[in-house]
């Protein structure tokens, strides 16, 4: 077993002989090997990952802490792992199983006189395992950010007039992968024009012209974990109101990361960021949550919105990204992935956040 399992173990509640996990991200995070099929069950003695013919060879060399398992029938070969350890309550990661699948592990655990607990509580209990990040995965996410920001670099010179989203796009991920990434975060947003008041709008036809904003919203996949950033640039002329609504987001997001630091609550983040657009005179324009936690999923805990009252702790990895988006005329965002510490916190993004006329 390693330390992951190890402190999943010492988490589970009393009387749960072990936890079944099926995500890749989690297979990922407890064993390093991410099978899309299969099952890893973590018992309080030994890990088994449960693998079939086309990822034995793989799982074997790639994976930690675990006996790899190749079956044939994975009922079977659950059930015949649940018999000889004598296993009675197995904990289900029920975010990732489907009612299809979970149904049959129920009747087979029932069969062996064992009992599946549905209720969610091992899904908490590996948020609060990769809630806060070793520095092992903050040099990961750090990577993807490199990239991202070389891959960004590399293709603004390619922003001219008449060169589209898509084209925009395809240039940024092709870079990403020859710069080592597996692969992009997220589908890459790079919206121009009018689009760049839709937050999460999709790259398309839309040819860069003069007085356009453009806004890229990207990231890479580095050893599994994930990278965010945003930044809007303009290109040729641009209004005077542009130029405002840009500044009111630089300084929002400015006071969100300020606000970051041990111990304060996620939602007071939230508020730096938002009071500030609101009282500029931007309130209902800023429809989204300030930021969230980043690592091997894109969007994970802790969410920095106004609900959440939780607290930051040191080595949380969160983003901060406010924006002032106005439907017909243009939106504005600016986001940094950021590793929370005692003092505040160190920003992963090194690009500049002054507006950059392209
Ligand atoms: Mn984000």
């Amino acid at each position: 077993m390693n330390n992951e399992q190890r402190m999943l173990v010492s988490l589970l509640p009393e009387g749960a002989d072990g936890a079944l996990i099926i995500s890749s991200e989690n297979k990922r995070y407890f064993c390093s090997f991410p099978s899309e099929d299969g099952f890893l069950l973590i018992t309080r003695e030994r890990a088994y990952l449960l693998v079939d013919f086309r990822y034995t060879e793989d799982a074997a060399a790639k994976s930690d802490g675990c006996e790899v398992v190749a079956f044939e029938s994975l009922m079977e070969s659950l059930g015949g792992i649940i018999d000889r350890d004598g296993l009675h309550k197995i904990m289900l990661e029920c975010s990732a199983f489907t009612i299809s699948v979970a149904r049959p592990i129920e009747k087979l655990l029932a069969l062996y006189g064992a009992e599946a607990d549905t209720t969610g509580e091992l899904d908490k209990v590996i948020e609060k395992l990769r809630i806060v990040k070793t520095t092992a995965e903050v040099e990961k996410i750090m990577k993807a950010q490199r990239i991202t920001e070389q891959a960004l670099s590399e293709t603004l010179p390619y922003v001219k007039e008449g060169v589209t989203e898509r084209e925009l796009e395809l240039e940024l991920e092709y870079r990403m992968k020859k710069l080592g990434a597996e692969d992009v975060s997220f589908d890459l947003i790079v919206i121009t024009g009018a689009k760049t008041s839709m937050p999460h709008g999709v790259p398309g036809d839309n040819k860069v012209r003069p007085g356009d904003f453009i806004t890229f919203d990207i990231g890479a996949l580095y050893e599994g974990y994930h990278s965010d950033m945003t930044r809007t640039y303009a290109y040729g002329q641009i209004t005077e109101k542009q130029k405002r609504v840009y500044e009111v987001v630089k300084t929002a997001q400015q006071l969100g990361l300020d606000a970051v630091r041990s111990g304060v609550r996620c939602c007071d983040v939230d508020a730096a960021a938002r009071t500030y657009i609101y009282h500029a005179g931007f309130e209902g324009c800023f429809g989204h949550s300030t930021g969230h936690g980043v690592g091997l999923e894109i969007h994970e805990a802790p969410a920095v919105s106004a609900k959440n009252e939780g607290t930051l702790q040191s080595g949380m990895v969160i983003t901060v990204e406010p924006g002032i988006y106005l439907p017909g005329e243009f939106g504005v965002r600016i986001e940094d992935t950021v590793v929370v510490t005692p003092e505040g916190c160190v920003d992963l993004a090194v690009l500049p956040k002054e507006l950059i006329v392209l």
